[in-house]
């Protein structure tokens, strides 16, 4: 456990941890043999100096042969050092990105200039992330417009958010209190102004916070998924009582889908979203590719609860193209 100092930020999670001590390990590496080279430096230009005026230099590698063995040693010590240092940092980089089975999720839709985020059961907030403490909190993240960043010194999270595809990231912090979220991306004239907090709470305080004022979907001006998918008129053609026009998206989730070009593809968020926006692009097989792309249509926030809403569709898996 490293003390709070004031060079690093606040530590709260226990990634966090693990980058600051693969941190800390760099750094003193480098403060190692930077001192190591500069004092030898100094010491062989004292010892070495030119002492006459005719004295020329000689060629170690040829009178000495235990060069090759020191040549070894110079070599072989920073190499041995550097893999540590590689083997380390996929490890932390493996924690980092890969969430533990279970990790509720969150959906974060990056704009210029705000954070808006979801919770698992649909509430909503923008700027503000609350979570409970010591539970793995799942991030799925979009923008709406250009690239941003969501960086939470605290946990160490500093991950883009790109247009167009899902990131995902993780998180679970091991304090309760509020940190700071930035956007570490420049993004636009009030770039600096893109900030919020996340606020973290002993879980009996989550549920009490989640019970409180209610905000959902329909609240804040999004549809829910089941609205959507009625007003959008997705259920004209994916009719949950026939696979007569296209498929019956009860029971897609998670399956593999086999495409009318041989292929195979995961249903997920990605897959999901590109089918709503970019029909054409991965058919299924045995139907037509008759879909209209919904491009510009649907905001991405819409998007999150059409993935949502169709992940929740339980039921036996379509039959035909399967
Ligand atoms: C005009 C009829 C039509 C409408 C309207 C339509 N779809 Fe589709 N959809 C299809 C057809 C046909 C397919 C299968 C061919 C393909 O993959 O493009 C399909 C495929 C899909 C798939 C992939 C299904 C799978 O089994 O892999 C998803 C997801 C989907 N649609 C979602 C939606 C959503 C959400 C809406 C509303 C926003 C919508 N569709 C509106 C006809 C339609
Ligand atoms: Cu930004």
């Amino acid at each position: 456990m490293i003390p709070s100092s004031p060079v690093l930020p606040d530590q709260a999670s226990d990634v966090a941890r693990s980058v600051d001590h693969l941190m800390l390990f760099a750094l003193s590496g480098l403060v190692v043999f930077s001192t190591l080279i500069a004092v030898l430096v100094l010491v062989f230009m004292v010892k070495y100096r030119r002492t006459s005026a005719n004295q020329v230099g000689i060629d170690i590698y040829e009178t000495n042969p235990k060069s090759h063995i020191l040549e070894l040693v110079w070599s072989v010590i920073p190499l041995g050092l550097l893999l540590v240092l590689f083997g380390w940092g996929t490890k932390v980089f493996f924690e980092q990105n890969r969430p533990p089975a279970g990790a509720a999720q969150y959906w974060v839709t990056g704009r210029q200039w705000m954070w808006k985020i979801q919770h698992p059961d649909g509430r909503r907030e923008i700027n503000e992330l609350h979570v409970p403490v010591g539970r793995a909190v799942q991030l799925k993240m979009i923008s709406e417009d250009v690239i941003h960043d969501f960086f939470v010194p605290a946990f160490r999270i500093h991950v883009d958010v790109l247009p167009s595809r899902y990131t995902t990231y993780w998180f679970k912090a091991n304090r309760t209190g509020t940190f700071h979220l930035f956007c570490g991306q420049y993004c636009g004239v009030e770039h600096s102004k893109m900030v919020g907090s996340i606020i973290v709470m002993e879980p009996r305080a989550y549920e009490a916070w989640l019970a409180g004022e209610k905000t959902g979907p329909s609240a804040t001006g999004v549809a829910s998924g089941e609205e959507l998918f009625v007003s959008k008129s997705c259920n004209t053609c994916h009719r949950p009582d026939s696979s007569a026009r296209a498929p019956v998206l009860n029971g897609l989730w998670g399956t593999q889908v086999s495409l009318n070009d041989g292929t195979k593809a995961v249903a997920n968020d990605d897959y999901i979203r590109e089918s709503i926006l970019n029909p054409g692009a991965k058919v299924v097989q045995g139907y037509q590719p008759v879909m209209p792309t919904f491009r510009g249509q649907i905001s991405e926030e819409e998007l999150i609860q059409l993935v949502n809403h169709i992940k929740s569709l339980k039921g036996a898996p379509a039959e035909a193209g399967k």
